[in-house]
């Protein structure tokens, strides 16, 4: 049993409503999940991420939690999420929750008893409520989901949401917020699961001036992201963690664009990984990807944590999609309005980029779908948009609903699904991938395979050479290169382990990836 193994396991992210439909109503479901666990086993993953599958109104897919001791009935119940929880122990897979510490869902029960008791009242102490200034809300703050972040109630105080009006922040001054989380932490250890995935973790700490803030001139301590305070709450959560045996893993959504405060929360009393969001964000470019790579791994070291790399979530458009732009450059969570997409140069890509994640030291993280080759839908009728960042903004930003179309399952074509998928993805359902060497799909599981096989523990070493081609070696004689230039380049020396695409002639084609066992002399000079 290896207690570290979040240090460099492959975590795959199931967003469950669109993983699995099992009862045929359209959505995914937890019995869907359970179906499919030997694709995940095959894949050869080391632990599955379950997006929040509690009670909600799903105002924002679940992120908008009513109950954490209760799974949602378009989902399943908790009877199916503990034999969830133990089947796939038994395949070898850990299991990582979604918990969502800034905020809960306006139908909790502490909402309506906050609603009930009125201004002044103890309830309302656990959330954000303030009197307004006249028909003005508290202050100037904007939701992230577009609009401001204050809502009016009928009795005429105001409470505060940072993402959607069914998302009422928390006040984590309460003691009430502070020790129902870390039992919620409990029940969820008791029932099985290895770790928790901790959601807009910058976020529940706030000035509790709750003053106006200007993003052009802000404070030197923002009101609301990264404040000092919010590493106490993590510090509480990693003794609930570590009084278990195994300890669980604390996993920071940690959206920073300063590795050194994003470094802050993987202190050895804090969480023990964050995703890496700057990788996440960097265009195909070798300059920028050495750089950001460097900066991870410089940032982690003081820490002792390890990285991790991650492209795609339930959050960002898919990076077959974002690596196809002819126009590399983008934007936060990659959405972009009218850019032309090569999806044949998008997925050539995202091949070798896979190399590159797994070849590099920590932890991966895959995004359901992606081992299938799958784009980002740009199609989808407004109508049928569900994200609430689509119509907080008028439309203004698409949103995330692109990114999570349902799978394409073998046979399931004509069925309900809660949003259509384009035909073309039922040529790449996993059973036809299965069958095809040269699918996306075998390349996952050869890459997953070998990088448990034949990668050592141990930090990389850049080799010297052409500077648009990223090459480094690992202990053990394991060499990476991957050719971002537009010409070929000549095949280092030593056994060919893996390549992202057809490598002949001893050459390397661009946006090309390749594995291999042996010595570098020539290359490093
Ligand atoms: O995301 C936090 C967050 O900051 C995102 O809103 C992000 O900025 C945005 O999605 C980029 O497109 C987490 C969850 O991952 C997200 O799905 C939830 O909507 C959000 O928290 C609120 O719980």
């Amino acid at each position: 049993m290896n207690d570290e193994w979040w240090r460099d396991a492959v975590i795959y992210q199931v967003y469950v409503r669109s993983f699995a439909d099992a009862n045929g109503d359209g959505v995914g479901d937890l019995a869907g999940v359970r179906q499919r666990l030997p694709h995940l086993a095959g894949l050869g993953v080391d632990a599955l991420w379950f997006n929040p599958w509690y009670a909600s109104p799903q105002a924002d897919a679940g992120y908008d939690v009513a109950d954490y001791r209760a799974i949602d009935p378009l989902f399943g119940t908790l009877d199916e999420a503990a034999a969830l929880i133990t089947e796939a122990h038994a395949l070898g897979l850990k299991v990582i929750i979604d918990i969502v510490p800034n905020h809960v869902s306006d139908q909790h029960a502490w909402f309506a008893a906050a609603l009930a008791a009125g201004p002044g009242s103890p309830e309302r102490e656990r959330f954000w409520f303030r009197p307004g200034r006249g028909d003005l809300p508290p202050n100037n703050w904007q939701s992230v989901f577009g609009g401001p972040a204050w809502t009016r109630v009928a009795d005429g105080e105001w409470y505060l949401h940072l993402f959607d009006p069914g998302q009422p922040d928390l006040n984590w001054t309460s003691p009430d917020v502070v020790a129902e989380h870390e039992d919620v932490l409990r029940f969820w250890f008791d029932l099985g699961a290895d770790g928790v995935r901790i959601d807009s973790a910058t976020m529940p700490a706030k000035d509790p001036a709750l003053a106006d803030f200007d993003p052009a001139d802000p404070p030197p301590a923002h009101p609301y992201v990264d404040r000092d305070a919010v590493h106490d709450i993590y510090r509480g959560w990693r003794a609930v963690a570590d009084a278990y045996s195994p300890p669980r893993a604390l996993i920071g959504e940690v959206w920073l664009d300063q590795p050194d405060r994003l470094a802050l929360y993987l202190r050895p009393d804090e969480m023990h990984t964050a995703f890496n969001f700057d990788y996440l964000n960097c265009a195909w470019e070798p300059k920028a990807l050495r750089h950001v790579i460097d900066a991870t791994l410089a940032a982690h070291a003081p820490v002792g944590a390890p990285a991790t790399w991650v492209l795609s979530n339930h959050d960002v458009t898919r990076h077959v999609t974002r690596y196809g732009r002819v126009n590399t450059s983008f934007s936060h969570a990659g959405r972009q309005h009218g850019a032309s997409v090569d999806l044949a140069l998008g997925a050539r890509r995202a091949r070798a980029a896979l190399l590159l994640n797994l070849a590099l030291p920590g932890s991966v993280y895959l995004y359901q779908g992606e081992e299938l080759g799958l784009e980002e839908v740009e199609d989808i009728p407004d109508e049928l948009r569900q994200d609430p960042i689509f119509h907080r903004t008028g439309g203004l930003d698409v949103g995330r609903d692109g990114c999570r179309v349902p799978l394409p399952w073998a046979g399931e074509q004509d069925t309900p699904s809660w949003l259509p998928r384009p035909a073309s993805w039922f040529r790449r359902t996993p059973d036809l991938q299965d069958r095809d060497p040269g699918s996306m799909l075998t390349l996952y599981r050869t890459a997953i395979r070998l990088r448990r096989e034949r990668l050592g523990a141990g930090t990389l070493a850049w080799l010297p050479g052409d500077p648009e081609v990223l090459a480094f070696t690992r202990p053990g004689g394991f060499t990476f290169l991957a050719n971002l230039s537009a010409e070929p380049v000549t095949l280092p020396a030593g056994e060919l382990l893996l390549a992202s695409g057809p490598v002949e002639g001893g050459l390397v084609p661009p946006d090309t990836a390749v594995w291999l066992l042996g010595r570098q002399q020539a290359t490093a000079a």
